[in-house]
């Protein structure tokens, strides 16, 4: 796929709203998420390891918040069980429809649904992985537990949540020191000091990252039995809980 290049928050802008999964998204999206979050790569090819290691047969694993459904295409390249089928849930139509598009040239036979639908609302069911990689963030504070509770009631036993986020540190001195080392990154990857500032203006009400031990106290109240970090780097991080 040919990456067309974020350059969204590039030029002044005279006010600046609350990001949103749209259409311009879209189109930047595989260049914007490689460019921003420290490790994507890894993340997204390690996800399909974790997947196959975790299918059970005869089960779905779920890809909610899929964007273009990347952690999708890992896990169907990745999963040898059979009977297993892949739901990937995104509530931007955007996302939905280029994702449907990107995975018409796929090769894998591992059945996958894509469905344009708030994963707040979306059944949960003989699950043995749910992946939720960078989405809980965007999810109200006040609807986190009830979401992570639903999976947690929705997995078999011995099925796997893996949750990536972009995290907070509780004191200011780790707190400010990963944010600079996040941004150093940026600019490493040809973001401007502006870009920087003005997306990040752009996220502030809309992702709201929480620290490790808020999560992990979450999963554990969820019922989690086995809860970890398998992956950091800077503020960004991947746990894996499992049921
Ligand atoms: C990847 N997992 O490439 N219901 C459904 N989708 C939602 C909701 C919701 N309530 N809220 C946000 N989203 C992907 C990257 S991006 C992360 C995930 C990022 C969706 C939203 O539309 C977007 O596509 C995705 O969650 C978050 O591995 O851009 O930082």
């Amino acid at each position: 796929m040919v990456k067309k290049q974020d350059a969204i928050y590039a030029a002044p802008l005279e006010e600046i709203i609350d990001f949103r999964f749209d259409e311009r998204v879209v189109d930047v999206f595989p260049d914007m998420i490689q460019r921003s979050v420290p490790g994507y790569g890894t993340l997204i090819s390690t996800i399909g390891v974790l997947a196959a290691r975790y299918a059970q047969a005869d089960s779905h694993c779920y890809d909610l918040g899929c964007s273009l459904g990347a952690v999708t295409l890992s896990m169907r390249h990745h999963i040898k069980q059979t009977g297993c089928d892949i739901i990937a849930v995104d509530n931007s139509k955007a996302m939905i429809e280029r994702g449907e598009q990107l995975l018409q040239s796929d090769t894998s036979s591992v059945p996958v649904m894509m469905q344009c639908a708030d994963i707040q609302n979306v059944d949960i069911n003989n699950a043995s992985v749910v992946v939720l990689n960078f989405t809980l963030q965007f999810i109200p504070l006040a609807d986190r537990l009830a979401l992570i509770e639903r999976i947690y009631k929705g997995l078999l036993p011995g099925g796997i949540l893996i949750l990536s986020e972009k995290i907070a540190f509780a004191d200011s001195l780790h707190n400010d020191f990963h944010i600079d080392v996040h941004h150093d990154f940026k600019r490493a990857n040809g973001y401007s000091d502006l870009e920087i500032s003005q997306k990040r203006s752009a996220l502030e009400n809309v992702l709201i990252p929480e620290t490790l031990s808020e999560h992990k106290k979450r999963l554990q109240g969820a019922g989690f039995d086995f809860i970890d970090t398998w992956y950091q780097c800077f503020n960004f991080v991947s746990m894996v809980a499992v049921k």
